[in-house]
């Protein structure tokens, strides 16, 4: 229970989501005790489990004093960084990472990840892809066997502006489902990333070979990056509901 729990009785669904930030830490702090080392240069990841990780981070720095160079997946990575005093730095310095750690919307069997609810997967694609070692974070809800079986809201695509309508329609042929143009949250119009490009969420119906569907989708004029990430991540810390981390 933390202070602002006392006194205050907690509904079933306040319970679940105060353990799942609680899991979200024990993943976010193990990744980084187990994978950063003096000297690293560390990949930063997007989202809320990645502000654990990063608060660990910045603890071990601290206390270790240890010579830790960082390279942001996103603008809220960035502000994080700067925000704990790290050493912000990017891929025209530091073309090769030791490590990078990102979160997952969900992780399935075989470690094939759905990323970019926040909107943010070719950055983060593009960090992963330079490090060494990606290792993901996560809380037990997002563990499946299949995708799809956790993450409802399809996997995220990101467009050139202009080709949404048509790489929707193509990515419709190809594979059935609906590819849907993210809109912001007050419906005042569409989610723009990081890159200035749009977001489709793509509904898919079945399970499918995702290497196949993730170099396909690549290859329609207009995408700039699937939220697929295929034979990427090397481990997923799971935190669960007991306390203890699973590692996958
Ligand atoms: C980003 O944040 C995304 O690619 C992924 O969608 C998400 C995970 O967020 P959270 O940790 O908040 O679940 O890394």
């Amino acid at each position: 229970y933390t202070q602002r729990h006392v006194g205050h009785f907690r509904s079933p669904s306040e319970t679940h989501s105060s353990m799942a930030e609680e899991a979200k830490k024990l993943a976010g702090y193990a990744a980084v005790d187990n994978h950063v080392k003096d000297n690293h240069v560390v990949g930063v990841g997007s989202g809320s489990t990645i502000v654990f990780a990063v608060d660990r981070l910045a603890e071990r720095v601290r206390q270790e004093k240890l010579n830790i160079v960082c390279v942001p997946t996103s603008f809220q990575a960035r502000q994080l960084i700067l925000k704990h005093g790290l050493v912000l730095s990017d891929l025209d310095r530091h073309p090769e990472l030791d490590v990078a750690i990102d979160g997952a919307d969900e992780v399935d069997a075989a470690l094939t990840l759905i990323k970019g609810g926040g909107g943010c997967l070719t950055q983060e694609k593009i960090v992963a892809g330079c490090a060494k070692h990606f290792i993901v974070i996560a809380d037990f809800r997002k563990a499946s066997s299949t995708l799809g079986q956790q993450w409802k809201k399809g996997v995220p695509i990101e467009v050139i502006p202009m080709s949404y309508v048509p790489v929707s329609r193509t990515i419709a042929k190809l594979f059935g489902g609906e590819a849907v143009l993210r809109m912001a949250v007050n419906k005042a119009g569409p989610v723009v990333t990081d890159n200035s490009n749009f977001i489709l969420d793509w509904k898919f119906e079945n399970p499918q070979n995702w290497a196949v569907v993730n170099t396909t989708i690549k290859m329609i004029p207009g995408v700039v990056e699937t939220g697929l990430f295929v034979g990427m991540a090397e481990r997923v810390y799971f935190g669960m509901e007991d306390g203890t981390v699973s590692v996958r």
